[in-house]
């Protein structure tokens, strides 16, 4: 038996103007969705409406449908853009008495343009038109379109025939539809912001991509601002949680009116930040075209305005291989925007012209963090395992947490993929980072050839510093290189400190240093506590790359940044140095000079270094022993 459940979808109106869409949707839902006093003065829609359509569909499921209804007027495209972003069926409204006009046109276009796939047309005004020429001129403009199998109703609302076959016509394509995805990444694209007495600050929009909870810390990109929702609604219910597919207002007491606009998004935080570089794929429609604006291609370089989601942006397109965007056509672009938005992997937009008259192109996201150097190639957008294996052929490599998270697939989803893909030995994973194996590969060869290159120049050295291997590999996270490392210590390489080497390394000075090293040590052994400044052993280059070497091997003390002390000398200071003072009592820096045949010079920095390993203290002018700890 089938069991019950209720869905949630959005339904968005389209067509030209005065095609009946307004009277449609309160002829469907009881709603006059026209709200504002000068929309009823003028008698068109300018901004969005919205009403809920609740059907019981043919299988028994319940379908809570949210129309949004938008305006036909050319000027208000800009309008009607927003409030088709994340539509899961159109309601196509043409006039049986006007036919197909051109914001028939330019909807179809931008609902083609932001991937919507399904639709119902609604043929308005059978009362007076000729349905059958307009319906024939219907399907023949439909071709070649995802809607060229679309149903057509027939409808009336002054006779109100049709109106509940549409209603069942919708109630059949929901069923046919598939829910929208819960990724456990929401976004709420706002489209009206304001202010109720007593209430405070209000968002609506629809819900995508995940559930919004009431209590739940949100964030509001791009304005960055985070804070709590403490209500929710939708078409007037309260709700606890909201799901993808509902229209959904939130109450943002917090929050100022005059601090968010139409655009800006409500989400989670921690899934990435938006940007004002994205690489994309441009498309132009082919459909043939009188109006010249529209048909001329899209010129590299030129200014236009980007819609995505309820934003509308200006930006600059570039291609990359120059040239224009020819109609019937799809090219790799990189668009600079002024200002940013958050925009997902695979997220659709629509391009219009910089006068905003003309909606002239298209495309999908290919990286919303792109910039010119990582022009994307393209890929399968609905495979993640692709997706992945394209983000870091593209990238190199990227932190775990990070790859893909500005996707429209969840988190677990993506952590399948990158074990499969390691399990296959499609890709490398190391600690946090998952890297393109031929990239990976290439890293580490480069890295050994780095650490090899060191072992040869500097045989005396311990390895290389990897401050050093990470400028020269040129990575900037240091969770890579830590990774890195990591990959390279599972054999053959070791780190020490902050130094990496072959296992196989030991440290030995070049035959040509050999009397350098014999002149210091000799330096240092005639007078074994009161031995030459640094600076005059150090007389040379040759002289400094064996001081180092005799420091990282342990035969020499740095007592301070001038006083090198042979380590034994140390050694034999330090138990004269303990032996008198247990003998004698406390004593002066001037005696234990005395004593050990030093000077303050030596003497001063040696006992600051007994005080700091705990073999001496400090009292006064003098020092004692520090009392032996039973370990
Ligand atoms: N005869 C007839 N007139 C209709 C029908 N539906 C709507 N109209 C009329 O057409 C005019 C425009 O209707 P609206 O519903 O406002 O049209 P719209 O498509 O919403 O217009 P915009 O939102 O401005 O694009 C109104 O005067 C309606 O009364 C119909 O089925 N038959
Ligand atoms: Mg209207």
């Amino acid at each position: 038996m089938h069991e019950v459940t209720t869905l949630d979808f959005i339904i968005a109106t389209a067509g030209h103007i005065d095609h009946g869409k307004s009277a449609l949707v309160k002829a469907l839902t009881g709603t006059d969705p026209d709200r504002l006093p000068e929309e009823k003065k003028r008698q068109i829609t300018i901004d969005l409406g919205f009403a809920a359509l609740n059907v019981t569909a043919p299988n028994g499921d319940r379908i809570r449908a949210s129309i949004v209804d938008v305006p036909g007027h050319e000027d208000f495209v800009r309008n009607m853009i927003a409030g088709v972003g994340s539509i899961d069926l159109a309601l196509f409204v043409v006039a049986a008495d006007d036919g197909w006009m051109p914001q028939s046109e330019e909807h179809l276009q931008i609902l083609n343009y932001l991937g919507v796939q399904r639709a119902v047309i609604a043929l308005t005004k059978s009362d007076v038109g000729r349905i059958d020429v307009v319906t024939s001129q219907i399907r023949e403009q439909l071709t070649d379109t995802p809607f060229k199998d679309s149903p057509i109703v027939p409808t009336s609302v002054r006779t109100e025939t049709g109106i509940e076959k549409l209603v069942n016509t919708l109630a059949t394509q929901l069923t046919r539809t598939e829910p929208q995805r819960d990724i456990r990444k929401p976004r709420l694209f706002i489209d009206r912001v304001f202010t109720l007495r007593g209430i405070g600050t209000v968002v609506t929009g629809t819900l995508t991509g995940g559930s919004l909870r009431r209590g739940q810390q949100i964030v509001i990109y791009p304005p960055n601002l985070e804070t709590r929702i403490r209500s929710i609604q939708s078409h007037g219910d309260e709700l606890e949680v909201a799901q993808p597919g509902m229209r959904t207002a939130i109450n943002l007491p917090d929050l100022r009116v005059d601090q968010i606009k139409r655009g800006d998004v409500v989400t989670l935080p921690g899934h990435g930040a938006p940007t004002s570089t994205l690489i994309v794929l441009a498309e132009k429609s082919s459909r043939p075209k009188r109006d010249k604006t529209v048909a001329h291609p899209v010129k590299n370089g030129l200014s236009i305005y980007v819609h995505h989601g309820t934003s509308r942006v200006a930006a600059r397109i570039r291609f990359r291989e120059n040239g224009s965007l020819q109609a019937g056509k799809e090219k790799v672009a990189h668009l600079r925007l002024a200002s940013p938005i958050y925009a997902f992997i695979g997220d659709h937009f629509v391009v219009r012209d910089s006068s905003e008259r003309h909606t002239i192109a298209g495309g999908i996201v290919l990286d919303p963090d792109g910039d010119k150097e990582s022009l994307a190639v393209s890929v399968t957008l609905d495979n993640v395992d692709s997706l992945v294996r394209a983000t870091l052929a593209r990238q190199g490599f990227a932190r775990r947490e990070n790859l893909l998270s500005k996707s429209r697939f969840s988190a677990d989803e993506i952590s399948e993929a990158l074990e499969n893909l390691e399990k296959n030995g499609a890709i490398v994973v190391c600690q946090n980072i998952a890297a393109d194996c031929e990239f990976w590969r290439k890293l580490r060869a480069q890295a050994v050839g780095l650490i090899d290159a060191a072992h040869k120049e500097s045989p005396e050295r311990a390895g290389i510093d990897l401050g050093e291997l990470r400028s020269a590999l040129r990575i900037q996270e240091s969770e890579a290189l830590e990774s890195l490392v990591a990959d390279l210590c599972k054999n053959d390489f070791v780190r020490k400190g902050s130094v990496i080497a072959r296992t196989s390394h030991r440290p030995t000075l070049s035959v040509h240093v050999q009397p350098v090293e014999k002149r210091i040590r000799e330096a240092l052994t005639g007078q074994p506590f009161d031995p030459p400044s640094r600076k005059a052993i150090e007389s040379d280059s040759q002289a400094r790359q064996v001081v180092r070497f005799l420091i990282e091997n342990g035969d020499v003390t740095e007592l301070a940044l001038d006083v090198l002390l042979l380590r034994e000398s140390f050694e034999r200071m330090k138990s004269q140095v303990t032996q008198f003072i247990s003998k004698n009592g406390p004593a002066t820096v001037s005696q234990l000079r005395q004593v050990l045949g030093s000077s303050r010079r030596v003497m001063v920095p040696l006992l600051e270094r007994l005080d700091r390993d705990g073999v001496t203290r400090r009292e006064g002018d003098k020092r004692m022993l520090c009392r032996v700890r039973n370990l």
